[in-house]
């Protein structure tokens, strides 16, 4: 059987994504444009500096509901060499996860909505003293384009939703997220011609928030310092691996 949202979606093509009818297809677009309004928001108060390297920042600020670490996390960062869709691509893309991943025992594909927008089944590794995490979550790419002389803007949005392939079973405890990642491209003293654009005129902006629920009770001070250090790990990883395996390839915009 031909898959109908397959056929009617044009992928990754800018502002005009609810031509997909899948279920969640509203969904999606409500949580892409809550993350792209809250983008450029400015570091206020109540957001703490927790960790810093180099272009990186890590922000975090405390928050607790019902006596559970729910933290929101926010990373600003910036890298030479890379493109936002080159950042977004290996960060959505599932073959090249556990690559990159060190807090993963598994990933899986559970449904495909669209070819933008997949259901991941995840078990998480168990690094904190607490059960076994899973998570299960819809993940969507999008590329949106501000104007016709800037590079578009590139996202990923991961957020939990049910789904009958992956009923939660004890000892696991589900985790809840909404984490995206958002990417700009700018080009530095672009050349005339943009086949001349090479890799040392591009730099790639970044912005990763987390909103991360446990799912149950994790002693505070235990998931707050593995946190503060995971993250910054996460990202140094991850942009590290993208800028090898992009390194002798052509750009991709
Ligand atoms: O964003 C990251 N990874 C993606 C791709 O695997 C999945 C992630 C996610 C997490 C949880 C639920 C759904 C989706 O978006 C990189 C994540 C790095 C995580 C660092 C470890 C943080 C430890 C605190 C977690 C608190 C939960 C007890």
């Amino acid at each position: 059987k031909i898959n109908d949202a397959a056929v009617v979606s044009t992928p990754n093509d800018g502002n005009t994504s609810v031509n997909r009818k899948h279920r969640l297809a509203y969904d999606v677009e409500r949580v892409v444009q809550e993350h792209l309004t809250y983008v450029r928001e400015e570091i206020s108060d109540g957001w703490d500096l927790i960790h810093q390297e180099g272009e990186m920042k890590v922000y975090r600020r405390e928050v607790e509901e019902n006596g559970i670490v729910v933290d929101p996390l926010k990373i600003f960062h910036s890298m030479k060499g890379v493109t936002g869709h080159e950042i977004c691509q290996y960060f959505w893309d599932y073959q090249y996860r556990m690559e990159w991943e060190t807090t993963l025992d598994s990933t899986k594909i559970i449904e495909v909505l669209d070819p933008d927008t997949v259901i991941f089944f995840q078990m998480h590794k168990r690094v904190w003293p607490a059960a076994q995490r899973d998570s299960c979550f819809w993940s969507h790419i999008r590329c949106i384009s501000n104007s016709e002389e800037d590079q578009p803007t590139w996202l990923v949005v991961n957020y939990t939703t049910p789904h009958h392939l992956a009923p939660i079973k004890s000892p696991h405890v589900r985790l809840v997220a909404n984490v995206a990642l958002i990417c700009e491209t700018i080009i530095n003293e672009p050349p005339l011609n943009i086949q001349d654009i090479k890799r040392e005129n591009i730099e790639c902006k970044l912005t990763y928030v987390a909103f991360v629920n446990p799912g149950g009770w994790v002693p505070s001070a235990a998931l707050r310092s593995v946190a503060k250090r995971e993250y910054p790990r996460f990202l140094k990883r991850f942009t590290s691996y993208v800028l090898e395996q992009t390194r002798d390839k052509p750009i991709l915009f």
